[in-house]
């Protein structure tokens, strides 16, 4: 049992204190879990906090209607033309994570290596003198979540309490209300705690204490705090700063707890084989997702070993994606979902009409005068440096149900999860990695693409444009123990599989000399049939010093049977040419900033050193960009 950090020490009077912020029907719905340092810690977060009120969310259709219509009279969320869709703004400086003020707390005063971090004692202590009276006036919401399928084994638990309707109403749209598995298991279940408020919020309803925006993960109480703050990143407990403690606890337990979509490809017959994928932020992740055969999950996974095979649930039924550029050509089905009048959805950030119509970049039609993210916009507005203030902006976001897509996998509620049978990582690279490639071994894979992951930056901040970012496992920014540690974890939870997931790198972005993209957008539907293919072992390889990569005659096969295309051998050599002076400056890369992070494992090291090993032999014996026909050895 963990020993869950009070926020207050003094002993007083539990049920008084509920009662006094409680009417009856709330009162007995709290009551009905029958977990009295649950009751304990509301009472707590009333003296604290001190909301106006205490609403219980057990997932009834009354409650998720209340919580939509508070949030629209309380003016978190605006109405637009259709009553199911609805628009947030975050407020001008609060519309991304605050990776600043996002903080692990930690013992132990060395930190952890390339994360924030904050002394455990001092962080509580700030976080707890923010969170005095810091809901005066507002009613506060209390809601129970399921992470994973009901029933499942494999599935966690969590209690947000927040004062802002529009982060309830995000997370009854993104998660399992599981308010019934509480009254049933009452003090028996584990779960995270999430404590979160908006703070004082202006005439706009922004939050308004900037300077008290904190996020504080506790990993030893399994508790987050968040504060003065709207953002979905930095408020919406269950997903991203749910990941810090699932990460943590998956390290402790053996699990992997991984920021990756799960998707299904289908195979020859009725053979369906299950994906896991990891890309940064705008690399083809969701489209990747999206163009599998099924979708299980868009943007988390938690993956266990049961019976020596890897089985993956996601913990949610949502997706809070960018919308920035969604449109009709590209990613029809997400539009038809976004514009459908039956669909409920919350925008963020984006252009509110006069008309009552949502526009964002990428809807049809021109964007007129209306509300945004910034105030009243109208076309031509500047801001007060003279820059065009556009109308939607670049992290504008959806808050949908999951289950509006057509080929959701009816096993997103399969209480064993699904088999994983590989794992894709994949970053935005013009000139390394092939676009293709299955890693040697689970730990090859798992460090050449999973731990060595590196992406260019897409937004042009002054002199950084392509700038690679080092993000291992896509997860950098959601991780809460080092990297070397999870790494670690990857090891070991292999070795309890009895058959390990192929472990594949793919890159959609490499480019050609003059700078244009080598591969078509759906290629990547090639790509990922190959995989299914490798994973049968039903097509062979060709070995070359980073990995396995596709025979050209099975690449023509698949161009032609899913996408009708030729596919030229001058184009196939160009995609496989090994880029040798590119792999060996990414190992020197690599291998430097492990060098400095104490608990990576040597194994890391010794897969670096090989590989950087086969590069230079290869090298010598062929010169530095190796066309794929040299490692045929057929
Ligand atoms: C991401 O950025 O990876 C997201 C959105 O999924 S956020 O919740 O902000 O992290
Ligand atoms: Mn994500």
């Amino acid at each position: 049992m963990i020993c869950r950090e009070k926020l207050l020490d003094e002993d007083y009077d539990v049920e008084s204190v509920l009662r006094s912020k409680m009417d009856p029907k709330h009162f007995d719905r709290l009551m009905k879990i029958r977990d009295p340092e649950l009751h304990r810690w509301i009472a707590d977060i009333i003296i604290v906090c001190q909301p106006s009120s205490i609403y219980i969310n057990t997932g009834s259709q009354d409650d998720f209607e209340y919580i939509r219509r508070v949030s629209l009279e309380r003016g978190e969320e605006i109405p637009t033309r259709y009553p199911l869709q609805t628009i947030h703004f975050d407020g001008i400086k609060d519309l991304a994570r605050d990776r600043e003020n996002t903080r692990i707390l930690v013992e132990d005063a060395s930190g952890i290596p390339l994360l924030n971090t904050k002394g455990r004692i001092d962080g509580l202590s700030e976080i707890k003198s923010i969170l005095k009276g810091i809901m005066i006036g507002k009613e506060a919401y209390v809601g129970f979540f399921c992470l994973g399928p009901k029933k499942s084994p494999l599935s966690l638990y969590a209690v947000q309490v927040t004062d802002s309707a529009y982060v309830m109403h995000s997370e009854n749209i993104l998660y399992r209300v599981g308010y019934d598995d509480f009254v049933e298991k009452g003090s028996e279940i584990r779960y995270m705690r999430f404590l979160h408020s908006a703070g004082e919020r202006n005439e706009y309803g922004w939050s308004k204490n900037l300077d008290k925006r904190r996020i504080y993960i506790d990993l030893v109480d399994d508790t987050v705090y968040s504060t003065n703050t709207q953002y979905a990143g930095n408020t919406v407990g269950l997903k991203k700063l749910a990941l810090r403690l699932t990460v943590y606890r998956g390290y402790l337990e053996g699990w992997l707890s991984e920021h990756m979509f799960i998707a299904g490809i289908k195979g020859p017959g009725d053979r369906l084989t299950y994906f896991t994928g990891a890309f940064p932020a705008g690399c083809g992740k969701t489209s990747t997702a999206l163009m599998s055969d099924t979708v299980v999950g868009d943007d988390l996974a938690i993956i266990r070993e049961v019976d020596g095979v890897p089985r993956a649930i996601n913990p949610e039924v949502g997706m809070f994606g960018i919308i920035d550029g969604i449109n009709p050509k590209d990613d029809p089905e997400i539009y038809e979902i976004l514009t459908s009048p039956y669909s409920e959805v919350i925008f963020s950030n984006i252009l509110l009409m006069g008309s009552g119509e949502v526009w964002w970049n990428g809807k049809i039609g021109a964007p007129m005068a209306g509300l945004n993210y910034a105030g009243i916009w109208w076309p031509g507005k500047v801001d007060e440096r003279g820059n065009p203030i556009p109308p939607s902006h670049s992290n504008a976001r959806f808050t949908t149900h999951i289950k509006y897509l057509k080929n959701l996998d009816p096993r997103i509620e399969d209480p064993d999860g699904v088999p994983v049978g590989g794992m894709i990582f994949g970053g935005r690279d013009s000139d390394t990695w092939v676009p293709v490639e299955e890693g040697l071994s689970w730990e090859h894979g798992i460090v050449t693409k999973g731990a060595a992951l590196e992406s260019e930056r897409t937004t042009a901040v002054l002199g950084r444009a392509g700038e690679r970012e080092f993000n291992p496992y896509a997860i950098l920014d959601f991780i809460s123990i080092s990297v070397g540690k999870f790494t670690e974890l990857h090891f070991r939870f292999g070795e309890k599989l009895k058959v390990k997931p192929k472990v594949f790198g793919v890159n959609y972005f490499l480019k050609d000399e003059s700078g244009r993209y080598l591969a078509e957008k759906v290629d990547k539907k090639v790509w990922l049939k190959w995989m299914e293919l490798r994973v049968h072992d039903d097509v062979g390889f060709i070995e070359v010093p980073t990995g396995r990569i596709p025979i050209y005659v099975d690449l023509v096969k698949l161009f032609n049977k899913v996408l009708d295309k030729d596919y030229s051998e001058q184009l196939y050599e160009k995609e496989f040419t090994i880029r040798v002076p590119q792999h060996l400056a990414k190992i020197e890369r690599i291998w430097r900033i492990y060098a400095n992070i104490p608990d990576t494992p040597e194994l890391l090291f010794k897969i670096l050193r090989e590989e950087r090993g086969r590069l230079k032999k290869a090298e010598d014996r062929y010169g530095s960009y190796i066309s794929p026909m040299k490692f045929d050895k057929r």
